[in-house]
């Protein structure tokens, strides 16, 4: 906590030599303060909550405890619907000792489950996420719930919904939507798009493996199609965005030599005016080099 504002640090770093941060601002009062480990705003519209997971001997467990903590809070503060969520897993694709998945994201996805279950989320009330790899040996999780009860589930066209991944991805599919559209208070004005991390998956199958140009353009195809008025309005919102509209671009580039040209991709594609971030980390999976998240409003 600074000066009243949650502030963690996350072992994810930047391209350059220039330490990356990112805020998320408002207008409206901020209260804050620290419950059952996790730290958290809120400003009546949104809460932000964060929280740690050791990789402890029991990690499934650890991570079902701090899900369930975070719901815990999310319902006594009164912002039930979550959002968005980012998930840095430290060592994402190391193998575990542990019987079960393999690795340790599989394992990350195996509890995130059935938390999710236990709390009798469906398939239409789970959030945008990001999942990847951090570089020390915890998990962290930050995420943005809503009082808003105007949360719209998106998927992609291109994409099998990830929770419908067949069971060679890991014993339970990843538990998250493509993106998610949070209604404006007051009719009129555009809600708020958060854009899940995109890899280039068609299907349920990586594309280009080993060809970082390549797998660019098609996570950036992929995000198009999800944002397209076509995909828009056939979940019933009256809105049609293209790359240029995105804002809060973050980029993860699995090897540091890349981070170069997968900019100039993507400098090419994304609005002159939008903020873009590039930090190097693992994907979830092995075959990835490249995954890519945004924001819209
Ligand atoms: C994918 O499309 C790439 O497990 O929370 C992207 C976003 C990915 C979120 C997660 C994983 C997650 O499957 C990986």
């Amino acid at each position: 906590m600074r000066n009243g504002f949650p502030e963690l640090s996350i072992a994810v770093p930047g391209t350059t030599a220039t330490r990356p941060v990112e805020v998320w601002r408002t207008s409206r009062r901020v209260e804050s303060g620290f419950h059952d480990g996790l730290a958290y705003a809120y400003d009546g519209r949104y809460l932000f909550c964060s929280g740690r997971i050791r990789h402890t001997a029991d990690y499934a467990a650890a991570t079902r405890d701090a899900y369930v903590r975070a719901f815990e809070l999310l319902d006594r503060l009164g912002y039930p619907e979550v959002a968005r969520v980012w998930n840095i897993v430290g060592g994402i694709t190391g193998q575990v000792a542990t019987e079960g998945p393999a690795d340790r994201y599989g394992e990350f996805c195996q509890a995130r489950a059935q938390v999710f279950r236990q709390r009798g989320l469906t398939v239409k009330d789970i959030p945008a996420a990001t999942g990847i790899g951090g570089h020390d040996d915890h998990t962290t999780v930050y995420f943005l719930a809503t009082r808003s009860r105007g949360v719209i589930r998106i998927e992609n066209p291109l994409q099998v919904p990830a929770y419908e991944y067949p069971e060679r991805y890991g014993p339970e599919a990843p538990c998250f939507a493509r993106a998610t559209y949070v209604a404006a208070e007051t009719g009129g004005r555009s809600g708020d798009l958060f854009i899940s991390g995109t890899a280039s998956i068609l299907g349920h199958l990586t594309v280009h493996e080993g060809d970082v140009e390549r797998q660019t353009r098609t996570t950036l195809e992929n995000i198009a199609a999800l944002v397209s008025g076509k995909n828009l309005r056939s979940h019933g919102i009256d809105a049609e965005l293209t790359l240029r509209d995105l804002d809060c671009v973050k980029v993860y580039v699995k090897r540091p030599h890349e981070a170069e040209i997968v900019r100039q991709i993507c400098t090419a594609s994304l609005g002159s005016k939008s903020e873009v971030g590039y930090v190097i980390a693992d994907i979830c999976r092995d075959d990835l080099l490249v995954e890519i998240e945004g924001f819209a409003s």
